[in-house]
């Protein structure tokens, strides 16, 4: 989606030029799931699909928002009455960081808006903190809010878990703003510090392969939000701020503590475990070994299915098949229950791996999943 064509749209439908375009990514989860809301690691890198969207200020405190991706005509809400709560169409995530934006004291008087984005919906591919971060950044640059890196993240999160109220943690927030070409972004949920470890699996002879299994995580609102709710649980019941707090070499220690509490300890177990898999895999990838990943992938998918429990059959059917056909690893990566997974394999071998997959879902009887390269892209920034 060039920004030249959302431009274009923008000025047929408000009949005056955007002051600016701007895009904010998707992204793909390396490793680190489930730990962001126990302020543990992650490790996502942008995709080069992208939410973009036409911008200008408006002095009459009205927000007219329309998407090229939804039928329909323009929105348009009034400042005032934007609140929390209620039934939410896709409105709700620019809505959401104008209502956020102005609860923490920045004067938004309006907006005109038209999005287009790229990222598929319901893949597990952040499409919708890739809309948040897009209107966060352009309202940022034309109101000259000051506010960068994972402040605008925040505050994007906080659309998402009041406006929306989905109570997701903070990564693909500031994936989207945060991420750099050819990088992976090393997060540390607690504190927010960053490190870009570089990700260049081209120069490597290697790929990534995303597959998407077309089984939208619709439900997955109150699974993540009881996955949730038992994390929380087992640090109250060990007595620590969060899961984080736990670490690997105590972790058989930890659990033992925990009783019979059989609802709590496969939660725990995963966390615990998910963040030494960050670790370790940003040290194989500062070693130069990023073969050596696959097998960390592996683990953790392993993890997500039998201790986390929100895979599904066709993300078992993509890393079963990836793993059979000679994939250096694969795990499911986003939120769960339906989505996306990746796949590391030798660039020699991504063809036949991705027909084989594809073969597999046909003969299993599932929708053909859509399967895509993912290249380290770019993080959220002006086009225009
Ligand atoms: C979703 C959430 F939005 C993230 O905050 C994160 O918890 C992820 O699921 C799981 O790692 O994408």
């Amino acid at each position: 989606m060039g920004a030249q064509q959302v431009a274009d749209r923008f000025a047929e439908l408000y009949g005056a030029r955007p002051e600016g375009v701007w895009a904010a990514p998707g992204r793909v989860n390396l490793i680190g799931e489930h730990t962001d809301y126990n302020d543990g690691f992650v490790m996502p890198f942008a995709l080069p699909h992208q939410a973009v969207a036409a911008v200008s200020r408006r002095t009459d405190g009205v927000l007219r928002l329309h998407s090229a991706d939804i039928d329909g005509g323009v929105a348009q809400l009034r400042l005032d009455d934007l609140a929390p709560g209620g039934d939410h169409d896709w409105t709700a995530y620019p809505a959401g960081v104008v209502w956020a934006l102005r609860e923490a004291g920045h004067a938004i008087t309006g907006a005109d808006v038209h999005l287009a984005s790229t990222v598929p919906t319901g893949a597990g591919l952040s499409s919708s903190a890739a809309l948040e971060v897009v209107i966060a950044l352009a309202l940022n640059d034309l109101y000259d809010l000051g506010l960068k890196g994972w402040r605008l993240a925040r505050l994007c999160q906080r659309a998402e878990n009041v406006y929306v109220g989905a109570p997701t943690g903070i990564m693909d927030q500031t994936a989207s703003a945060c991420c750099e070409q050819g990088h992976a972004l090393f997060l540390d949920t607690r504190d927010l510090s960053q490190q870009q470890i570089p990700f260049d699996l081209a120069a490597e002879g290697l790929r990534l392969l995303v597959v998407d299994t077309q089984v939208k995580h619709a439900h997955s609102g109150g699974e993540y939000g009881r996955r949730r709710a038992g994390c929380e649980k087992g640090a109250a019941l060990l007595g620590v701020d969060a899961l984080r707090d736990i670490p690997y070499d105590g972790l058989d220690e930890a659990l033992a503590r925990l009783g019979d509490e059989e609802d709590v300890i496969p939660l725990v177990r995963h966390v615990v475990t998910e963040n030494e898999r960050v670790e370790r895999t940003v040290a194989l990838l500062r070693a130069g070994d990023p073969r050596a990943i696959g097998p960390v992938l592996t683990e953790g998918h392993a993890s997500l299915r039998d201790d986390f429990r929100i895979s599904c059959p066709e993300l078992d059917l993509v890393v079963d098949t990836a793993l059979a056909g000679g994939a250096l690893g694969a795990r499911m990566t986003g939120g769960g229950f339906g989505g996306s997974a990746i796949v590391l394999a030798e660039a020699t071998a991504v063809d036949t791996l991705s027909k084989t997959i594809e073969e597999a879902f046909t003969a299993a009887g599932f929708t053909s999943p859509r399967v895509f390269e993912a290249l380290p892209s770019p993080g959220a920034r002006r086009l225009v």
